[in-house]
């Protein structure tokens, strides 16, 4: 049995020393020799047949053995260990030298800035913001705005019909009627209404069938022309500037009497006209519509226009950035080219 001993603690140390190259081999080592199955236990269970001396004996040989073998596993192990952990840092070595892959960070869409600029000066004037359906009924579209169905103004803007009834809507003004509608004992109201509306024009440099609009609406006693003035001249010099300038001139909806075409002093020469290719020579920019809401409209969506009186407005969003950040073909907007919308 001694002999027996031996020879497992010289093969444990071979194996421990030249076989085990991993921890998962040294394990399977630690497991053939200190095992519940392994050689040392099964050479134990032999040892009942010993007398009580030759027991003690061969208990110290076997206590003697079980320590060699754990303490060469657990140098084993530390050696191991330190040696899987240098290959690690040799093969993930991380180069810093390496450039870093660029970040590519979104931004608001050119007509976004636009419109969020609208809202915010419409916002600090006091005004709500309210929407509405892009696919209109005839009534809303243009029924309301005092357009009945033989109006020769329904021909000025040919429209995307769906059925004989409903069409996408040509302006945003429906919201205002469906808001006004909402309202009752002759409440005072004062909104914008941005969205995009369809009109069947061409597609070229300053056409789209499909724009965004701004259309805003005050209600309330006592609403005069004057207000209509110095709210769309406040509304210019905060868009293009303190120096912006206003000018009207006599124009014609069937929704507002009297109209007006609303002009700012030119946002590229600054009124001065001569050479300019933005105003043509003229040093103004057609920016706006507006006028005193017609009677008719007011009464047909539950207001008593010999209580109250209003003023309306609409702006193209498009024309708005166009002017304010130098671009010269609408298109551009829609294109979605990266490299066009990297500059806002
Ligand atoms: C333009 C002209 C305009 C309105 C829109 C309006 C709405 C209601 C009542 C009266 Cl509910 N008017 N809207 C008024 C005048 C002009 O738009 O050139 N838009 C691009």
């Amino acid at each position: 049995m001694e002999e027996k001993i031996l020879s497992i603690r010289r093969a444990a140390r071979e194996a421990i020393s030249v076989d085990a190259t991993n921890l998962k081999e040294l394990d399977a080592i630690r497991v053939k020799f200190l095992g519940k199955k392994g050689e040392l236990s099964q050479l134990m269970r032999g040892m009942g047949q010993l007398d009580e001396d030759a027991r003690r004996n061969i208990g110290k040989l076997f206590h003697a053995a079980r320590t060699e073998i754990e303490a060469l596993i657990a140098d084993k192990t530390a050696e191991l260990k330190s040696k899987e952990l240098a290959e690690k840092l040799a093969t993930e070595k991380i180069d810093i030298t390496l450039p870093g892959r660029r970040v590519h960070s979104g931004r608001l869409h050119p007509l976004t800035l636009t419109l969020n600029r609208v809202k915010e000066i419409f916002l600090q004037m006091g005004y709500t913001v309210e929407d509405g359906p892009e696919v209109e009924t005839d009534y809303y579209n243009f029924e309301a705005l005092n357009l009945p169905k033989d109006h020769p103004a329904r021909d000025m803007q040919d429209s995307f019909y769906i059925t004989d009834e409903i069409l996408m809507r040509t302006q945003t003004s429906p919201v205002q009627a469906r808001t006004m509608e909402r309202h009752s004992n002759n409440e005072p109201i004062r909104m914008i209404a941005p969205g995009r509306v369809y009109r069947r024009d061409d597609y070229d440099a300053s056409h789209s069938p499909m724009f965004t609009q701004v259309e805003g609406l005050v209600i309330d006693e006592r609403i005069t022309f004057g207000d209509l003035k110095g709210t769309l001249e406040y509304f210019l010099k905060q868009m293009f500037g303190e120096k912006a300038r206003m000018r009207l001139r006599p124009s014609f909806f069937p929704f507002t009497e009297p109209s007006a075409e609303v002009d700012v002093s030119c946002v590229m020469c600054g009124g001065h006209g001569t050479d300019c290719k933005v105003c043509h020579g003229s040093g103004w920019l057609e920016i706006l519509g507006a006028g005193m809401v017609h009677p008719d409209v007011l009464s047909m969506s539950g207001y008593d226009p010999k209580v109250v009186s209003g003023f309306a407005f609409g702006l193209g969003i498009e024309r708005i950035a166009m002017l304010k950040y130098g671009v010269d073909d609408m298109r551009l907007f829609y294109d979605n080219d990266v490299r066009f919308l990297n500059q806002f």
